[in-house]
């Protein structure tokens, strides 16, 4: 596996005063991000290129995107993998090819994306609120938002931490809606010993670049539904059924060649790729502990986990300093943490418009996202880095109302530019 390590980190910062913020020298001098593509044997990625482009078959349905759709079923362990160019329009065709309609019930805790594919198809994305113990949709919710227009639940595994799958699922049947699950953070993870994606009618990855397995773009749906494989397959390539015959309204969510040759060398690395995530993971927790208003999600072990995401919840009446302030602190160190997900869905277009009472009945998702970062980690992350993200929020907490009010004096009398 080959990381690109870059220890460009000074040594830890102990006073206020050293804060980039407040005229310090950084502490990264190169960014630190959320989301570095975890890569694995480059050697033998390039001889799968050069091989692709001797061949000339570069994209539908070409050899390399039937081996990655053979590998992700035999992992996951189900009978159909159909391999898509990104996860969103894989979200657009599984929605379409289950047959949901009208409303169908969804978190506003998740990326744009999951509520966009519904809405995309015309259909209205009703937003529920989230169990605060998971971050997934609150099944005791669910039911109270069904209507005579619900045709389904599109529930997210955030995270990588699964949804209340049993609950989620036994009110899909009951209720006669169709049941897909956003499963773009839980490739490699498992819910009571069962990988995801073995769930629901179809379930759908993201291999985007920055997801644990990446496929430079990508994503795929799976499911054991012989019928809904079928036409998915067919929806993905425009309808056609033969040469000259479409059967189906289609559209392009053809995955091409060298993406699945990036998810086949990727998944070659999975494992090492889960024990340097789970390496940060322990880090962060340790390095973190017992930080007065601040904490770091956790993952169930006796589970198997990706632990792509480090997500730090920030509780503003014990650490003074504002979440926001901190992002913009660490922002300022060249360390660029991510607020997945602020806002909630609800309040971006072209929902917040139309729902404008839903944040009385949302208000774990508001109180979440206005609490979480995302922090940096994955391969391209060393424990130095790690060592010095967590200094320096010690520092910002620790000093969490003095920092608060030179912010507060310094926006009143800014910096003149140097
Ligand atoms: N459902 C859920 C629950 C999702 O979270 C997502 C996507 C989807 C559906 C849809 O899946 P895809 O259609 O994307 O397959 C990012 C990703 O673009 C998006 O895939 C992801 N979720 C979301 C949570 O995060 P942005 O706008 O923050 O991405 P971007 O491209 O700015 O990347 C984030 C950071 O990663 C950058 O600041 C730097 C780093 N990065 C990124 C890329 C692309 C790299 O270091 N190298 C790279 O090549 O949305």
């Amino acid at each position: 596996m080959s990381t690109t390590v870059q220890r460009n980190s000074k040594p830890g910062k102990t006073e206020v005063n050293e804060l980039a913020a407040f005229g310090g020298p950084r502490a990264f001098s190169e960014a630190l991000h959320v989301g570095r593509p975890n890569i694995g044997n480059r050697e033998r990625f390039e001889e799968r290129v050069g091989e692709i482009l001797d061949n000339r078959w570069l994209t539908n349905n070409g050899p390399y995107v039937k081996r990655f759709e053979q590998r992700i079923a035999d992992f996951v362990g189900v009978k159909h993998c159909v391999a898509m160019c990104n996860a969103t329009i894989a979200l657009e065709i599984a929605i379409r090819a289950s047959g949901m309609f009208g409303e169908v019930i969804v978190p506003s805790f998740t990326f744009i994306a999951t509520a966009n594919a519904l809405e995309w198809q015309g259909i209205t994305p009703v937003f529920c609120d989230i169990d605060p113990a998971t971050y997934t949709l609150n099944p005791d919710l669910v039911e109270e938002l069904i209507t005579p227009r619900t045709t389904g639940i599109l529930p997210v595994h955030v995270f990588g931490r699964a949804c209340d799958i049993a609950r989620l699922s036994e009110i899909a049947r009951r209720r006669d809606l169709k049941l897909l699950f956003d499963s773009a953070h839980a490739f490699g993870c498992s819910y009571q010993g069962q990988m995801i994606g073995r769930f629901g009618n179809a379930e759908v990855f993201s291999f985007h670049a920055t997801k644990f397995l990446n496929s430079l773009e990508g994503g795929a749906i799976v499911t054991n539904d012989d019928e809904l494989a079928k036409r998915l397959r067919l929806m993905k390539n425009f309808g056609f059924t033969n040469y000259d015959q479409t059967d189906y309204l289609g559209t392009n969510g053809k995955m091409n060649e060298i993406s699945a040759a990036m998810g086949l060398t990727n998944l070659e690395s999975l494992t090492d790729f889960v024990a340097t995530n789970r390496r940060n993971y322990r880090q962060y927790l340790s390095e973190l502990a017992g930080l007065n208003g601040v904490s770091v999600l956790t993952y169930d072990e006796t589970e198997s986990c990706n632990y792509q995401y480090i997500v730090l919840t920030v509780d503003e009446n014990k650490t003074v300093v504002k979440r926001d302030q901190m992002v913009a602190l660490l922002h300022a160190e060249n360390v660029l943490v991510r607020r997945y997900f602020y806002p909630g869905c609800h309040e971006m277009q072209p929902y917040c418009s139309r729902y404008e009472g839903a944040r009385k009945n949302l208000l774990e998702t508001e109180r979440l996202a206005k609490s979480v970062i995302c922090l940096p980690t994955g391969t391209a992350v060393d424990q130095q880095h790690i060592t010095t993200v967590c200094e320096t929020i010690r520092l910002i907490v620790n000093n969490g109302s003095s920092i608060s009010e030179r912010l507060a004096s310094l926006s009143k009398n800014p910096r003149p530019p140097a």
